[in-house]
């Protein structure tokens, strides 16, 4: 069994696609083992996007994914990484397949709905910087 990390991102809380993008989820099989609507900090913004600092979209990113809540989630279930990302779509909603979330629901890269952590190492972070162990069931 695996754990990942998945956010709607604000623009997906905005057009009200939360039950959508956890449905699809939910569809495959995977299982929702924490759940909560937050409004991210700057620190908790560039410690998940870490790996990022120092691109050219580092700015813009960290203040998108602060602008207004968001809905993160502890997904599970076996291969659940590499199936939510499938499920996800390409990071480029425009090279991302239609069926995919963000090839349904998503039109450019800086607004593109919905995260998922990419190895164990990075789901076990990036749980960690928005769950305490408690809320994980
Ligand atoms: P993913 O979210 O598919 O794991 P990533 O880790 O490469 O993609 O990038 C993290 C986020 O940063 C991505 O969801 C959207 C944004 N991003 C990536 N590349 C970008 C670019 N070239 N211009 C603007 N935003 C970008
Ligand atoms: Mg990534």
């Amino acid at each position: 069994m695996e754990q990942t990390l998945v956010l709607v991102k604000p623009d997906g809380v905005k057009k009200n696609l939360i039950g959508d993008i956890i449905a699809r989820f939910e569809h495959k099989g995977l299982q929702v083992a924490a759940l909560k609507l937050v409004k991210v900090t700057e620190a908790q913004a560039k410690f998940h996007y870490a790996e990022h600092e120092g691109k050219p979209f580092f700015g813009e990113l960290v203040d998108f994914i602060t602008s207004a809540p968001l809905v993160c989630a502890v997904i599970r279930g076996e291969n659940a990484i590499k199936a939510v990302r499938q499920l996800n779509g390409a990071t480029n909603p425009i090279e991302a397949v239609p069926g995919s979330i963000r090839g349904d629901f998503a039109l450019s890269i800086g607004e593109n709905i919905v995260h998922g952590s990419d190895s164990p190492e990075a789901a076990e972070r990036e749980i960690n910087n928005f769950f305490a162990p408690e809320e994980i069931y």
